[in-house]
């Protein structure tokens, strides 16, 4: 196994990484930003190294930087966590070229997955459902306006370098076409340097549903069930639960082995999640995410498994210890996200946390690195926590879910907590019927 991880992230996430390495006996190194040398990640950490000032692309996103410090400390891994380095293939092959391993998958299918159009090609052909649209993209307004005609009105023209909901353009009406192509693609270019663009039809009213995908270098591949994240708002996820309140076994089964025989085909390693589309009883692929995700942690809490030791041990070329059949998904899993924000503008609201108090008892995880007397940095996204309760069934992790919401404080701050506190009331939320547009709708007062 590794002796030395370098941990390229900040926040709970570099926590959670850290806690893995340490039940396997391995040694952190912590990097950080001069605004986090009071981090909880810096403190725990047998090493850390400070990468630069407080801005991230000077600090977490500094490849040099990063390097240098892991060659320092002669870590023999790096884990980039979510965000920041973890999708950037470039970074993963910079990792490579020193001798070191990059804890996430190869470079290429990095790359591969962010490129959507090239993404949706591949995992169509390997078997994945796709939402119909234009085989690929399209160049012209003629191509365009013969596509659309074929897939319908309403639909979407989304950019192949965008994702995470960038750079998208709805069209209700063939008039909308033209300007809703040369907005997209001007976007597109000054976003991410690529105009390429696509069509798919609009859904309406889908809920998201992901598959957690594992795969080692000895061609074993395993799909750890699904997450529902429908509940986003401005395409940040507020809540996931596992399993999906919408799907049944049967269904569970078929899109989860769908998906792990398409990774398979692909010859893809590590963690990895795919991104679909429900409704009607239909999945389509939207996207694949080629990094640890953040509501990972409802994955584990319904299958036993710890995502990061197994992606670590993956990286260092072991074979997965458990098989499709050993797979297991036990109870209920909900998450909720801790943000420091007023629970109704959604402003940040950074500052000294002055009172904490964590929850607990059975069934019941804080992910966070916060501590009584911390001050968040205003340079970072607003996530200090997540709350994950586990139940026998949902109706016990929803009861649990109120209680520990109940008793957590964090002093100083404004949090998302309040909001939480309505969500887990509401007829549609406790009756798991709700979709993508729900949240939305709900904060708007319509819902
Ligand atoms: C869609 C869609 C409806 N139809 N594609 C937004 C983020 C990106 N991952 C894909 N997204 C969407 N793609 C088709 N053909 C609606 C969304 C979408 C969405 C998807 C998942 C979760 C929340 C969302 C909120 C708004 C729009």
């Amino acid at each position: 196994m590794f002796d030395k991880v370098l941990i390229a992230n900040r926040g709970e996430i570099a926590l959670r990484i850290h806690r893995a390495c340490k039940e396997m006996g391995i040694s952190t190194v912590a990097v950080h930003s001069t605004a986090d040398a009071d981090a909880m990640h810096v403190r725990l950490a047998d090493e850390s190294v400070c990468i630069g000032p407080p801005p991230a692309a000077k600090s977490y996103l500094n490849i040099p930087a990063i390097i240098t410090a892991a060659e320092i400390t002669k870590a023999d891994a790096i884990h980039p966590g979510y965000g920041f380095l973890s999708e950037n293939a470039k970074f993963a092959e910079i990792v490579e070229q020193h001798k070191m391993t990059f804890i996430g998958p190869k470079a290429d299918h990095i790359k591969l997955m962010g490129d959507k159009i090239a993404a949706k090609k591949a995992v169509q052909k390997a078997g994945i459902p796709v939402v119909p649209g234009s085989d690929g993209g399209v160049s012209t307004d003629a191509e365009a306006k013969k596509v659309a005609k074929a897939v319908g009105y309403p639909l979407l023209v989304k950019a192949a370098a965008g994702g995470g909901g960038r750079g998208m353009k709805l069209v209700r009406q063939p008039e909308e076409l033209a300007d809703a192509l040369a907005a997209a693609r001007a976007e597109a270019r000054a976003a991410f340097g690529d105009e390429s663009v696509y069509l798919e039809r609009f859904l309406e009213r889908p809920r998201h549903i992901e598959i957690q995908i594992i795969a080692d270098s000895h061609g074993n591949v395993v799909h750890l069930g699904e997450r529902d994240c429908s509940l986003q708002r401005r395409h940040q996820k507020v809540l996931e639960e596992a399993p999906s309140p919408a799907l049944n076994a049967a269904e569970r089964m078929k899109i989860g082995k769908t998906t792990a025989d398409a990774i398979a085909k692909l010859g893809y390693l590590g963690l990895g999640t795919v991104e679909y589309l429900y409704e009607n009883g239909e999945f389509y692929f939207i996207e694949m995410n080629t990094r640890l995700q953040v509501e990972h942690p409802v994955t584990e809490m319904i299958t036993g498994l710890d995502l990061v030791r197994e992606q670590i041990r993956i990286a260092h070329g072991e074979p997965l210890p458990f098989t499709q059949e050993d797979v297991e998904l036990s109870g209920h899993s909900i998450e909720c996200r801790i943000n420091a924000e007023n629970p109704k503008t959604f402003a940040p609201s950074p500052g000294a946390i002055t009172s904490f108090h964590s929850p607990g008892g059975l069934g019941v995880r804080l992910d966070s690195a916060i501590y009584a007397g911390y001050k968040i940095p205003p340079y970072y996204d607003s996530l200090i926590g997540k709350l994950i309760v586990h139940g026998r069934d949902r109706n016990e992790c929803m009861m649990r879910l109120r209680r520990a919401l109940g008793e957590t404080v964090v002093g100083g701050i404004e949090t998302t907590i309040p909001l939480f506190q309505r969500l887990v009331t509401e007829p549609d939320v406790l009756n798991g019927e709700y979709h993508i547009n729900w949240l939305e709708a709900y904060l708007k007062g319509d819902a």
